[in-house]
């Protein structure tokens, strides 16, 4: 991880350059993470729960209110309230870990979001066979993200929430369109992935090493999950296609990836200058295949490539924490 040096934050801010509140704040948060002292994780598990952002330790606030208040002299835009007298931003979350599977693109959605806005995170790689790792919670599905002990499921769910906190001057805009794309994310994209990452035996093992090598598996589940799971998953999407209309896994892909690029309407991002919570999750759930033969071709043969890359600056370094 890359650490911010005060100064030159400073510096950038007062010459105008801190290209926009929203990355300004992603390098505050940064900071605060390299700053804080508290690093138990201290988990509460409750899986509903109305405010999961009711705490908060002012000690480890005060340590970034020197640079929160530069923010707030550059912009208003940023929430802030005060803490014994000294100016906060009003999302400065000391302890978050998503519980995952590295392919799994619900939870490359919520990690997109998360080191869009620069928010330090530990990584639990969940083993899917006995999924020890989140036997605590009686979810049992990833990702979840424990942010300051407090449980967050459902990957659209937890990144409207971490939005509403660290935009809540936004919570009651017009959001319809970024709202219909979310929508779009979970109830097409993510269907047409599994059949084309599974298309034949071949993309099925390619997806299969991708999945084994980057998961938490022993070292005879990864050969097993390797093999078992690449032939699996090859008779599964079969199904898959059926279940959800798909006669040609390539043309859904293609069409999928087209579609997106349309709604942008020429803009650089569905959010315009910079990136909404539609292109985040678009771009998460993409990530995990770009390098795959199936991401691949989707680049080669559809207009996506130039909003992916644009994306992939966007998004800019991991703000994972932990190896
Ligand atoms: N709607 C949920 C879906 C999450 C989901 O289905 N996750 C899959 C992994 S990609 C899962 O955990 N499946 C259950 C399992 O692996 O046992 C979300 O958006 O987070």
């Amino acid at each position: 991880m890359r650490r911010i040096n005060g100064v030159h934050l400073l510096g950038r801010l007062v010459s105008g350059d801190a290209t926009t509140t929203t990355s300004t704040y992603r390098q505050l948060l940064r900071q605060s993470a390299v700053l804080r002292t508290c690093t138990g994780s201290n988990i509460r598990c409750f899986s509903q729960v109305a405010n999961p952002f009711g705490s908060y330790d002012p000690s480890s606030v005060r340590k970034v209110a020197g640079n929160a208040r530069f923010v707030s002299v550059t912009s208003s835009s940023l929430a802030e309230d005060l803490v014994n007298g000294s100016p906060r931003p009003s999302f400065v979350p000391k302890d978050v870990v998503l519980y995952q599977y590295e392919a799994c693109p619900f939870c490359n959605k919520v990690k997109a979001f998360l080191d869009y806005y620069n928010v330090p995170y530990k990584v639990v790689e969940v083993n899917p066979i006995f999924k020890k790792e989140i036997k605590w919670s009686e979810y049992k599905k990833v990702p979840i993200l424990m942010v300051d002990g407090v449980q967050m499921v459902d990957s659209t769910d937890i990144i409207h929430k971490l939005h509403q906190r660290i935009h809540p001057e936004n919570s009651a805009s017009n959001l319809e369109e970024e709202k219909k794309w979310l929508g779009w994310v979970d109830n097409h994209l993510v269907h047409v992935l599994s059949p084309n990452i599974y298309r034949n035996y071949k993309e099925a093992l390619e997806s299969f090493n991708y999945i084994t090598t980057h998961g938490n598996f022993s070292f005879a589940q990864r050969i097993i999950a390797k093999y078992g799971g690449a032939t699996a998953m090859y008779f599964v999407s079969k199904k898959l296609k059926e279940k959800h209309n798909i006669t040609d896994e390539r043309k859904a892909l293609y069409g999928a990836a087209e579609t997106w690029v349309d709604a942008l309407k020429d803009r650089q991002f569905l959010g315009g200058a910079n990136p909404n919570l539609a292109d985040l999750a678009v771009f998460g759930v993409l990530r995990p295949i770009r390098h795959l033969q199936s991401g691949k071709d989707m680049v080669e043969h559809t207009r996506v490539g130039e909003w992916y890359t644009r994306m992939e600056k966007a998004v800019g370094e991991s703000a994972r924490i932990n190896a």
